[in-house]
């Protein structure tokens, strides 16, 4: 018996240290697939991906190191002359002669650009935390694509050679620039020669006709031979180690794209300054670009890339593996618009995810106005914005038609290829996106709006036969009262909407209630309405008859809310601390929804 017991122990342990062992031999052997196999070992790679092309990247190794390139950056920081240092710049009266000629075709000063060094330095903006940040030491190679259609000589050269400037050079394979078919005649051949004695890195590939942005960006996507693709508007500025934060995410997990912050290049001086420091990608349910603002969590992490829905669209790397996983773009998508919808989309709902690296920068020329005329298509936006949300957006795509009946009426054209794609790589529903992505769009552009809180006049119950007037008034004019007309005909000015952002519009005009001064007695003052709180932010509370300003407490021991009063015998409005004894403070909201302001704290901002 104790000798049966005995054996079986032994039976026992030799079994266990036997499973032990070959769970350890498979997970070593497991491990080594994946770095043989697999163009990037992230945390996503499942041993099911398949069989990468030999010179694609593999992440082995996980040292990082300082990327910084300080010979070049002391370098930089001697230039001296104009625009140097992205101070802002400006010709003077003898170097005038070609301003108007070139800022008409470009829409910014492009003669101002011929004045500035192609390699000037630019001020290095990032997040202090940026420059002791360290990066992975093994990050994948780069193809720099830049699509352009007559793009302005010196703007397209200072792209390719900040871009070349401010890159590890064994990580930038090339950079190609794709000319969509330009009429300058720089573009060809003094072009291609130029590159050829000063740029060797730098080609162009000449399409031979008019393709749009979208195509033109696929066609240096199919010609890029490095493992990242990085996509750049062609009068754009690499800023200080630009690169290593935008391929580091990349290297950690292919399907993430990474966009770089986007600086501004004033068009008219060139100054190279911040935008902002950061904000997450969205869009109102017309497709206009948006911003909605960090998180809580992505602000206590200032130099850490945060996730973004959407991107702004002319700036981002991705891996040439999920790229073309993704199809690239929708070829059916014409000349421009909608593109960065369909890839965020694609992108999120197949399996990936988008991200903002705050230590990436990069400057852009916002253009004064767009200097190329309409290509004449027709609403070829609208068949983009179409054929996006028939293939990704499900339900949510009526919201779109709702506010564009006449989307509904455009043939988009044949989507067979898009659906199967999304089929294939069963792509999530866009409620998926929505709720977890998007998640606060929703609150700041509902796909339904809620109706007012209130509309008609605004009566003083002091001085009973007088309203709040907006009396013909423009943006930054105070506004006051006068006596109520009561031929409904005559009140456009008498006629407010407390509207779902709580501000107070003037009935038919994109103009609202405004205090920016902080003292006291301050004016009412018209101006456009933003819906975004702040000088703009209004409550009207029905048992008191109050309407308080609640902005934003512009001096603390004044502070808000204030309350709108007036002087009826000067017909004055102002703002003052808010009493609720005080009569002249007590207004009549001529229609109110009082269901709705039952609800207020949960419509509309908060
Ligand atoms: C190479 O660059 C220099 C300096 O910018 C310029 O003068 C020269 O014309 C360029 N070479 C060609 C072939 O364009
Ligand atoms: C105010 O505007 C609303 C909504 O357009 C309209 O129904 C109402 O008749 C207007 N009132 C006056 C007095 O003009
Ligand atoms: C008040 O608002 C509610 C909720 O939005 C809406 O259902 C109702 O029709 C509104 N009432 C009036 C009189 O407009
Ligand atoms: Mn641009």
């Amino acid at each position: 018996m104790k000798r049966n017991i005995k054996t079986l122990f032994k039976f026992f342990l030799l079994s266990a240290v036997t499973v032990v062992f070959t769970v350890l031999l498979f997970k070593v052997f497991k491990t080594r697939q994946y770095t043989q196999n697999n163009a990037f070992v992230g945390n996503r790679i499942n041993g099911l991906e398949p069989i990468a092309p030999r010179d694609e990247f593999e992440l082995v190794d996980n040292e990082k190191i300082d990327w910084h390139d300080y010979e070049k950056i002391n370098a930089d920081a001697l230039r001296r002359g104009p625009g140097e240092q992205g101070k802002p710049a400006y010709l003077s009266s003898s170097e005038n002669q070609d301003y108007d000629k070139l800022y008409k075709v470009n829409g910014f000063n492009a003669a101002l650009s011929d004045k500035i060094a192609l390699d000037r330095a630019v001020p290095d903006i990032r997040n202090s935390g940026c420059k002791t940040k360290k990066y992975l030491k093994q990050l994948p190679s780069v193809s720099v694509i830049v699509p352009f259609h007559n793009e302005h000589w010196t703007t397209l050269l200072r792209t390719a050679i900040s871009v070349i400037n401010r890159s590890p050079p064994h990580l930038l394979r090339e950079v190609i620039l794709v000319d969509d078919f330009s009429s300058k005649e720089f573009s060809k051949k003094p072009l291609d020669d130029y590159l050829r004695a000063n740029l060797t890195k730098v080609r162009v590939i000449h399409l031979p006709e008019r393709s749009g942005l979208i195509r033109a960006r696929l066609a240096g996507a199919r010609e890029a031979k490095a493992d990242v693709l990085i996509f750049l508007d062609s009068h754009t500025e690499a800023n200080v180690n630009w690169l290593p934060p935008l391929l580091e995410p990349i290297a950690q997990d292919y399907k993430t794209c990474v966009c770089p912050f986007i600086d501004v290049i004033q068009y008219e001086t060139f100054e190279y300054r911040a935008q902002d420091e950061g904000a997450r990608g969205a869009f109102d349910w017309e497709f206009f670009y948006k911003r909605l603002p960090l998180l809580l969590e992505d602000l206590k992490h200032p130099t850490e890339p945060f996730k973004s829905p959407v991107m702004a669209g002319g700036l981002f790397a991705i891996s040439k593996k999920f790229f073309w996983e993704l199809e690239g773009y929708d070829e059916g998508l014409d000349i421009w618009g909608g593109e960065q919808y369909e890839l965020s989309f694609k992108i999120w709902q197949c399996g990936g995810q988008m991200v903002d690296a705050p230590c990436s920068r990069v400057g852009h020329i916002y253009r004064k106005f767009a200097p190329f005329p309409n290509p004449g298509k027709g609403d070829f936006v609208g068949r983009n914005y179409r054929r996006v949300a028939e293939v990704w957006m499900d339900e949510y795509a009526d919201y779109l038609y709702m506010r564009r009946p006449h989307y509904r009426n455009i043939n988009p054209g044949d989507l067979t290829k898009q659906k199967a794609l999304r089929e294939r790589l069963h792509c999530k529903p866009f409620k998926w996106f929505i709720e977890n992505v998007a998640f606060d769009l929703v609150l700041k552009y509902p796909p339904v709006e809620p109706g007012d809180f209130g509309v008609g006049e605004i009566r003083n119950l002091a001085a009973p036969e007088l309203c709040v007037d907006s009396g013909f008034k423009e943006r930054d004019q105070p506004i006051g009262l006068q006596e109520c007309v009561s031929d409904t005909k005559k009140r456009g000015e008498q006629n407010f909407t407390l509207t779902w952002h709580k501000d107070i519009r003037v009935k038919g005009k994109p103009l609202c209630f405004d205090v920016s001064d902080p003292n006291d007695k301050a004016d009412v003052v018209l101006y456009p309405c933003h819906g975004m709180k702040g000088n703009q932010y209004w409550k009207y509370d029905v048992p008191f008859s109050l309407l308080s300003f609640v902005g934003k407490a512009v001096v603390p021991s004044r502070g808000n809310p204030r309350c709108l009063d007036c002087d009826p015998g000067q017909k004055r409005l102002f703002v003052t601390t808010c009493d609720e004894k005080s009569k002249t403070q007590k207004w009549r909201f001529e229609n109110v929804n009082l269901t709705m302001i039952a609800d207020w704290e949960n419509i509309g901002v908060q």
